[in-house]
């Protein structure tokens, strides 16, 4: 397998992505609007773990690109949960990518209490050899979400997926603690928001 010749592709539309996206928020920028958009990453997943994937998965090789949807991952991080579903909108209303699912991790939280906005989108990269639609993953969520979601990664990382069960109930503990903070701010949006509009005028 030519890996690098495989994934090229795929880092070209993570590049794309991440230029288009932080070309969003340039332009709340510029009206002084709010940002729904606070950060953007992106990334390619690692050969090693694209494999651990299609094994767990038993995908053939072969059918890794089809199968696995976020060999290209953006992620978008936000301040309320609000931002998430302007976010969405947005992405909804683009022409240059085509949304072929959706999943709301945040009405219906995972099992292991992650919440996340995820949209699965085909999009059009010119290479060499003409156009090709590649899958992409896009992640939405906030910035306590990315908190949680980070540390539960490195978690699981840590202890090969079998976290001991008194961590994984201060994770759960975590989690609520999080969608609680996220309620919080909500309520107090506007104010937040105020207060950052008089300190970027200063
Ligand atoms: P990495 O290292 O981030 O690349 P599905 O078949 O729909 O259940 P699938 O295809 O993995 O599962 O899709 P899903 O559930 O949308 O998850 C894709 C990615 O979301 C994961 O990629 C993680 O980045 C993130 N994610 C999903 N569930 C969790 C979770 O419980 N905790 C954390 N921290 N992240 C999660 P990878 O390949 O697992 O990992």
């Amino acid at each position: 397998m030519n890996w690098e010749a495989l994934l090229a592709p795929y880092s070209q539309v993570v590049e794309e992505l991440k230029v288009k996206l932080k070309g969003m928020r340039a332009q709340y920028e510029f009206e002084s609007r709010h940002s729904p958009i606070e950060f953007i990453t992106g990334r390619v997943k690692p050969i090693q773990s694209i494999l651990e994937k299609a094994e767990k998965r038993q995908i053939p090789i072969e059918d890794i690109e089809k199968n696995i949807q976020d060999i290209a991952g953006v992620r978008v991080v936000c301040q309320f949960v609000d931002d998430i579903h302007e976010i969405v909108d947005m992405l909804r209303s683009r022409n240059d990518l085509k949304i072929i699912d959706e999943k709301d991790y945040i009405t219906e939280k995972k099992e292991s209490g992650y919440r996340s906005f995820h949209i699965i989108i085909e999009y059009p990269v010119e290479t060499i050899h003409g156009e090709k639609m590649v899958l992409a993953e896009i992640q939405i969520r906030t910035l306590a979400m990315n908190f949680w979601a980070t540390n539960e990664h490195s978690l699981n990382y840590k202890y090969e997926g079998r976290i001991p069960s008194a961590v994984k109930s201060r994770l759960q503990r975590a989690a609520e603690a999080a969608f609680k903070l996220d309620e919080e701010m909500s309520k107090i949006k506007n104010e937040v928001q105020e207060a950052q509009r008089i300190f970027h005028r200063k």
